[in-house]
């Protein structure tokens, strides 16, 4: 075919063609699972009232929000030491819109909605509901707002002290001039892992009942933050700290004082990070801070467990979101991108590479919403016993399951746009390394595979019964409903599979638990998500798609302990092979 020749590179021209950007929609309504679930799952009246504010909040992340998290990528934070004056200030300096992204978390509700319980179990679920959707825009604002959560969370539990009420109202008020955000400085050289040994912060009595800490913060994302917990050695009468984790007591500490001067804190430098840029994130001298001690002697790491479990169902969150919103783009740009003569969404090779991404996502969206729906129940007092170990077993296993396939996703998403998605400033290549982290901080898979043997071992395996009975039951409805019988039967195979292998578990050793532990919380997060896809696509209300992700979901390996241990990928031997192959030294 003959085209008229227009001689379009002459001159100042640059050619006729400039390709259609794609355009962020509100994302409450482009959701059909979220749509679906919320229908399903609210009593109607919470739906009625909690599903417009969603809508108004989708149509606000458009509008405005979305911008503003994009102006925190572009303008990250950064450290002034000292004043004009040569004074040693030590201020981080925070883009305009940083500072507004606490504003709109306050008028929000983004972390009051759970502790107002207008809506009694449903608040939490609804709270994180909109988090979903806020997290890609929030220009990592998200980070703060997992830490004042989960700072709220542990005073909801310990506190009785007026200093710990206080802080209560600020980090659970709507009103933004009192709105405060907490950081959670656990983190030292010697170990963010291993806490238990890491930490060399002291902490000595003082006689007003306060405490002094001496010690240095190796990671502390949010450094602007108001207040933080942390942790510290009581020093006693002797000049003696206990060793371990029996030696480790939780401090509640105010960053500035009522001047704005640095508690006792100097901040030696901000850290400079592959992603997270938006959030700053410093090391931490403290050098006589001013705390107060808000744990028993020595049960500082179970009194913040229950902050590491709202800032882990945070990341969950982040993950969930983040493999959405890139889905989200992506299918925009399939239906605007022109290539080998038709739309890339009309290629099929391109729809089943977006679709394998969308049962992903799906698949974590249904976790996430489980885990919110379970710990919704424990907050207002009617979790049944199974409920509260599923919960306990499902934090750990949603955040380092969910961690890894947004890295995946959203890995993905960008090829979805071929080398646009390569670009800066499409925003895109944000999305890639701010997912990074998702699968390091809060625990790494490692930490968190062994926190899932943990929650094993400390309930006597009362998780893990929780969890057969509560797969099987999602699986009641669905046996006999045609479309999901195969997925179905698959599922209560690898249910048989994973019990055969815990049996088999229990009487190896446990080097042998050791290095299952990943295996194993992967079976754990694979198997159950299949279940909440049968069991949705099992609702009346269900459409054909939800069962055609169930089947997706289950084409896959659904308890990969079960094959590797049948490989004896756990024995000792494979153990002294892993070693050999990772130190092999060259032959020449
Ligand atoms: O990374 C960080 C902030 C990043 C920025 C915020 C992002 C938020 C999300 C954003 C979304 C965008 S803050 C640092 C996070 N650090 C970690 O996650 C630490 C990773 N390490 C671990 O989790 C380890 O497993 C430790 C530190 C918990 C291990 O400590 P121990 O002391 O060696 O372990 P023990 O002896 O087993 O546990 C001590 C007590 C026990 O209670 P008792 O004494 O009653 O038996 C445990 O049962 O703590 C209890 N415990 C727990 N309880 C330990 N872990 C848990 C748990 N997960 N849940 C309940
Ligand atoms: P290590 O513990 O040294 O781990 C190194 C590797 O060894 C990992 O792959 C790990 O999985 C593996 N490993 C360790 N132990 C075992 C084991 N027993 N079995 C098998 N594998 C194991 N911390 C805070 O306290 N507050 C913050 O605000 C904060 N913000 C952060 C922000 C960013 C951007 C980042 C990257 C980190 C932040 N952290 C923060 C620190 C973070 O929580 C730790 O980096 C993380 O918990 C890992 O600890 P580590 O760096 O000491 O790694």
């Amino acid at each position: 075919v003959l085209e008229e020749l227009k001689m379009p590179f002459s001159h100042a021209s640059i050619g006729h063609f400039f390709q259609d950007q794609p355009r962020l929609g509100n994302q409450f309504l482009e959701d059909s699972l979220l749509q679906g679930y919320l229908k399903r799952h609210l009593p109607p009246v919470v739906l009625e009232e909690a599903g417009q504010d969603l809508e108004r909040f989708g149509q606000r992340l458009v509008d405005e929000i979305d911008s503003l998290g994009r102006e925190c990528e572009l303008n990250p934070p950064h450290l002034k030491h000292y004043d004009a004056w040569g004074r040693r200030v030590d201020q981080i300096i925070t883009c305009p819109a940083w500072q507004k992204m606490k504003v709109v978390s306050a008028e929000e509700g983004l972390v009051a909605e759970a502790y107002e319980r207008k809506y009694s179990s449903w608040s939490r679920l609804i709270q994180i509901v909109k988090l979903y959707l806020y997290s890609p825009s929030s220009g990592q604002f998200n980070c703060p707002l997992a830490m004042t959560d989960g700072a709220a969370k542990v005073i909801e539990s310990l506190g009785t002290q007026d200093a710990l009420q206080d802080a209560f109202g600020h980090l659970t008020t709507r009103d933004p001039e009192k709105f405060w955000t907490s950081g959670q400085w656990m983190t030292e050289r010697k170990g963010g892992s291993d806490v238990a040994h890491g930490t060399e912060t002291v902490a000595h009595a003082q006689a007003d009942g306060t405490y002094k800490l001496y010690g240095y913060k190796w990671f502390t994302s949010a450094t602007d933050s108001d207040m933080t917990l942390t942790l510290g050695r009581v020093v006693d009468a002797q000049g003696h700290v206990l060793k371990g984790t029996k030696g480790l007591t939780l401090f509640y500490l105010e960053v500035r004082d009522a001047k704005g001067q640095l508690n006792g804190i100097e901040i030696q430098r901000l850290k400079d990070k592959l992603g997270t840029r938006q959030l700053p994130t410093a090391e931490l001298l403290l050098d006589g801070v001013k705390a107060l001690q808000i744990s028993p002697e020595g049960r500082g790491v179970a009194s913040i467990s229950n902050m590491l479990t709202i800032t882990r169902i945070h990341n969950t969150i982040a993950a969930a979101a983040g493999m959405r919103r890139v889905l989200n783009l992506a299918r925009e740009y399939a239906s605007k991108r022109f290539v080998f003569g038709s739309l890339i969404k009309d290629h099929p090779l391109h729809m089943q590479t977006m679709a394998h991404m969308e049962v992903q996502a799906r698949g974590a969206f249904l976790l996430l919403m489980e885990v919110a729906r379970l710990l919704g129940l424990k907050e207002t007092n009617m979790a049944t016993e199974q409920d509260q170990h599923l919960l306990r077993l499902l934090t750990p296993i949603a955040k380092l399951f969910t961690g890894k396939q947004a890295i995946a996703v959203i890995s993905e998403g960008l090829e979805c746009f071929g080398g646009q998605g390569y670009m800066e400033d499409t925003g895109l290549p944000a999305m890639l390394r701010d997912a990074q982290v998702l699968t390091i901080w809060e625990g790494t898979t490692n930490i968190l595979s062994l926190d899932v043997l943990r929650s094993v071992v400390k309930s006597q395996g009362q998780v893990l019964s929780a969890f057969f009975s509560s797969a099987q039951e999602k699986l009641e409805a669905s046996s006999n409903i045609p479309s999901l019988s195969q997925s179905t039967s698959r599922l209560l195979q690898a249910l048989q599979n994973l019990k055969d292998f815990t049996k088999k578990a229990g009487m190896r050793g446990n080097g042998f638990m050791e290095l299952s532990a990943r295996d194993f919380a992967y079976s754990l997060a694979k198997i159950y998500i299949g279940c909440l896809f049968v069991d949705h696509a099992a609702w009346a209300g269900a459409t054909e798609s939800d069962a055609y992700c169930a089947k997706r979901w289950c084409e896959q390996d659904l308890c990969p302990v079960n094959t590797a241990e049948a490989f004896g990928c756990y024995s000792s031997d494979a153990a002294s092979m892993d070693r050999q192959i990772v130190y092999e030294k060259s032959p020449l």
